[in-house]
């Protein structure tokens, strides 16, 4: 598919990114669905799956009649990636969202209704079969059945009633048990050890189908004590509708496909064997762990359910895009610090999940001594970029960040190694980290180095600096415009 299609107009992006069914009739309409019958979920589904991220736009693929599942449940894949949410991945596109969506400054909280979808069929106590709803084994090297890979996991701040959602993957364990992989530190995690801090199991609820803005927000990450709910409102224009769970009390939304309702135990008290999966940094680094629970005491689906599925993948293969919403959020964790004068921020292609990364590249207009080291630092430290990123590099803004071969002329040329890096110790990572030394892992030190490069021209003497060999952008634009009935090569387009 080509990166120059028409985009979507917004209003029809918001429709599909608040409802999953109508996502699902919009990108049918738009030719980027592929129903798939009769996959095995025994590793055939994983495996058009991955074959499916060779494509930058991979088609969404809709499983039906899955081998050996309940012909009424189906899964989706891809969701997030389709053309119709993502439109043109470029830094028009970040500094679009940046700019107009609400979601850091005037979020929408969610409206309390009494019923929904949702609640079409609920199973309590005896009745909960976590083995009805197809889970995939996605990979020959998986140790289990995940249902949850792009999901949703809620639960609420004891202290301040916040209600953060998360996106950690789960594991079926038996009928009434998920084991839940969260990273020492994210949201979900920190709330949990509060209830566990007073002797109590935390109560959570977790979905594995959803609106599409869900899962999109879920994934991403921002400031503790905003909830997902909110920002979620905020990019769609309207409050996510919500059911209280019947166990805990926890806003569900209302019109999600499958719900599952419990309370997750230190991980002394009960716990299973976790893993391993095939990580987004493409290993199995975490490996087979002692991980937490959830007792699902109540499970909530509509009828026909659709599943949301998105193993992680190696990050070289193309449809590993950078996701949209996540450089927006580490542009506005920027300017929310302070840093002036940022003209782009980007993730490297191969280093990196579509959320994640190993590597930030941030450009800014220096205006200042010391301007460059402000971005790089905030860029390393804050919450949308400190999780295991390894490398972070601050460019000029005259280079273009979603170009590699930009970023590596302003290393190469721009770049003192000796003066202009920092190396930190101590920084936040996780167990999925392939780098994890072993002695680390072994006592759950989960840290490692960050650098910080600075490809900028030196600020105390950058009028010296070299000027770039290159014919002016406006003259060269005057030229082409002139030539460019004569030339059809002035027209081509420009990458390649
Ligand atoms: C598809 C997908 C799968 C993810 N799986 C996990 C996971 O298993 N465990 C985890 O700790 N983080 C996982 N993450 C990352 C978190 O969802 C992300 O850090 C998010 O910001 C967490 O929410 P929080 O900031 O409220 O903690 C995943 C992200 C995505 C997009
Ligand atoms: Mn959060």
């Amino acid at each position: 598919m080509s990166t120059k299609q028409p985009d979507v107009d917004a209003a029809t992006r918001r429709a599909a990114l608040g409802d999953l069914r109508e996502y699902l009739r919009i990108v049918t309409e738009r030719g980027e669905l592929e129903e798939v019958h009769g996959a095995d979920p025994t590793l055939e589904m994983g495996a058009l799956y991955e074959l499916s991220l060779e494509k930058l736009y991979p088609p969404v693929l809709h499983f039906k009649n899955m081998k050996g599942v309940d012909p009424d449940f189906s899964v989706l894949t891809n969701v997030r990636f389709a053309r119709t949410l993502v439109g043109n991945l470029d830094l028009e596109a970040v500094r679009t969202l940046k700019n107009t969506t609400r979601w850091a400054s005037d979020p929408v909280p969610p409206e309390e209704v009494n019923t929904g979808p949702i609640l079409d069929n609920v199973a309590e106590g005896d009745e909960v079969d976590l083995l009805r709803f197809p889970a995939a084994q996605w990979k020959e090297g998986d140790g289990g059945r995940y249902i949850g890979t792009e999901c949703l996991v809620i639960n609420r701040d004891p202290d301040t009633g916040f209600v953060n959602i998360g996106t950690y993957r789960n594991m079926v364990v038996n009928r009434n048990t998920l084991a839940v992989f969260i990273e020492p530190g994210k949201h979900g995690d920190i709330i949990r050890k509060k209830y566990w801090a007073r002797g109590d199991p935390c109560p959570m609820v977790i979905c594995v189908g959803q609106a599409p803005v869900l899962g999109n927000v879920a994934g991403t990450t921002s400031r503790y004590g905003v909830s997902e709910y909110d920002m979620a409102g905020a990019r769609i224009g309207r409050a996510i509708k919500v059911v209280r769970g019947r166990l805990t009390d926890l806003p569900i939304p209302a019109d999600a496909e499958v719900a599952f309702e419990g309370f997750m135990p230190t991980v002394d008290e009960e716990s299973a064997h976790e893993g391993p999966f095939g990580e987004w940094p493409g290993y199995y680094a975490s490996d087979i762990r002692n991980e937490t629970v959830l007792r699902v005491g109540a499970t909530y689906h509509r009828d026909k359910p659709i599943l949301i599925g998105q193993p992680p993948a190696r990050p070289t293969l193309p449809g590993r895009q950078p996701s949209i919403t996540a450089l927006a959020s580490l542009w506005n964790a920027l300017e929310a610090a302070g840093v002036p004068g940022v003209t782009g921020v980007w993730k490297m292609p191969g280093a990196g999940g579509s959320a994640m990364s190993f590597m930030n590249v941030v450009s800014v207009k220096q205006m200042h001594a010391g301007h460059a080291k402000m971005a790089g630092m905030v860029a390393a430290g804050c919450a949308p970029g400190a999780y295991m990123t390894r490398v972070v590099i601050v460019v000029d803004d005259d280079i273009d960040v979603q170009n590699p071969a930009e970023v590596m002329w302003a290393l190469a040329t721009r770049w003192d190694p000796k003066t202009q890096t920092d190396i930190v110790d101590g920084c936040w990572t996780g167990y999925i980290d392939p780098y994890l030394p072993p002695d680390k892992r072994a006592r759950d030190d989960l840290t490692t180095p960050r650098v910080i490069i600075y490809a900028v021209r030196p600020w105390h003497w950058k009028d010296d600096f070299p000027r770039v060999n290159a014919v002016s952008r406006d003259y060269a634009d005057a030229v082409r415009r002139k030539w460019a009935a004569k030339l059809p090569f002035l027209t081509a387009p420009q990458r390649g």
